[in-house]
């Protein structure tokens, strides 16, 4: 039996509802399917915080070194400052795990009311590639004066060509690989002139590889309406770190809500474990209610188990999304039901094993 070692970290707020929900879904595929999955859970986050100063352990990547893949949740607390929160760990593992290649796929699943009007499935179906180990998320800047009326801060947007041209590679395959061939390059270089226009000369430069790949650039802003106006003009989209974060999000929004979208954060030369998660937050307002809607982790499932080649397995989960999605009866808060992230996980657990369970009357 083929074993997987899968590392679980579900961090603050809704991640940990929605994580082992997500661990649940695996065990399931994984009886049908022959797969068996050993995981490990990290406790980091906000409470770790509060007891040991850090958000995780300083040799916490060697621990999490030796998986094959980790599912992630939030990392987010409501008496913590984000940057804090989220520099001490979900950024720390990107980085450190150099996952550079943020992938966010957007499709309308059945049964969703997404807010585009005139919009079907086959109008929205996109894959958000987001550069994820620089750029607008370097880290670099600073603070001096703090406090004082001559303070000033910077946070440093930088680029290297080494990043840019493998994240414009790795756009570029992939766009090749989906069935319309076609790839959106968002830019900000009428105003950002020195590493936007880089940026854009080493999309001119990776398209020569790319023969068979049409791709056309936008700003970034008028990209936004044109994911209302013109969403089947759109398939894959490569963007920089801030620009695809906001993009993402929109994206998720319209195709019905935040709570469905998954993403990647892969290493694609596959030197360290890749890291799996929705792109939502921790969620205050709904956090500790058992209203999270899971689907978004669930889909980060399917991502993970195609990642690991487990192509059958990533089959059913996704079919067992849609059969539930269809169902608007297993509708949660977000898209208007009254469903439980247990009813969801429940009837999505059943479907991937088999059975066909209903929420409960
Ligand atoms: P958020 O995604 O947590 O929530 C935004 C809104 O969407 C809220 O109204 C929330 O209830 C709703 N929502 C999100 N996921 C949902 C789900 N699965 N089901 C139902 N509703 C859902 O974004 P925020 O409020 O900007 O951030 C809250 C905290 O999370 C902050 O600390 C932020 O830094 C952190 N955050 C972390 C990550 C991450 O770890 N990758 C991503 C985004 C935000
Ligand atoms: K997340
Ligand atoms: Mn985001």
């Amino acid at each position: 039996m083929k074993t997987y070692k899968i590392a679980t970290i579900p961090g603050d707020g809704i991640g940990k509802e929605v994580v082992p929900a997500g661990q649940q879904v695996l065990e399931a595929v994984g009886a049908g399917s022959g797969l068996r999955f050993e995981f490990q859970n990290f406790d980091w986050g906000g409470d770790y915080f509060r007891e040991h100063g850090v958000m995780m352990p300083d040799d916490g990547l060697d621990a999490l070194r030796e998986h094959d893949a980790i599912l992630f949740g939030s990392a987010g607390d409501p008496h913590i400052p984000d940057h804090v929160t989220l520099w001490g760990l979900r950024l720390k593992i990107c980085q450190g795990f150099d996952q550079y290649a943020n992938v966010r796929p957007t499709r309308i699943l059945p049964g969703i009311d997404a807010p585009l009007k005139r919009c079907g499935p086959d109008d929205l179906n996109w894959v958000i590639v987001r550069e994820n180990s620089e750029g607008e998320y370097s880290g670099v800047g600073g603070r001096v004066h703090q406090g004082h009326p001559i303070e000033a801060a910077t946070d440093v947007s930088m680029m290297t060509r080494a990043g840019v041209e493998r994240i414009m590679r790795f756009a570029f395959r992939l766009a090749q690989s989906r069935p319309r061939k076609l790839l959106t390059v968002i830019t900000k270089s009428n105003a950002q002139r020195h590493a936007m226009v880089m940026w854009d000369e080493i999309a001119v430069q990776i398209s020569r590889e790319f023969p068979d790949v049409t791709w056309d650039k936008e700003l970034v802003d008028a990209s936004t309406a044109r994911m209302i106006n013109r969403p089947a003009s759109l398939d894959t989209i490569v963007a920089t770190n801030l620009h695809a974060d906001i993009l993402s999000d929109l994206a998720a929004a319209l195709a019905g809500s935040l709570g469905i979208a998954p993403t990647g954060n892969i290493d694609p030369e596959r030197r360290y474990p890749s890291m799996f998660e929705p792109i939502h937050g921790s969620a205050f307002d709904i956090m500790g209610q058992g209203l999270a809607n899971p689907v978004g982790t669930f889909w980060s499932v399917v991502m993970l188990l195609e990642h690991l080649g487990e192509n059958e397995a990533a089959g059913r989960v996704m079919q067992a999304i849609e059969k539930v999605t269809a169902d608007t009866s297993l509708h949660t808060r977000d898209l208007g039901g009254t469903a439980t992230t247990a009813d969801v996980t429940r009837a999505v657990c059943a479907l991937v094993s088999g059975g066909v369970q209903r929420k409960a009357a």
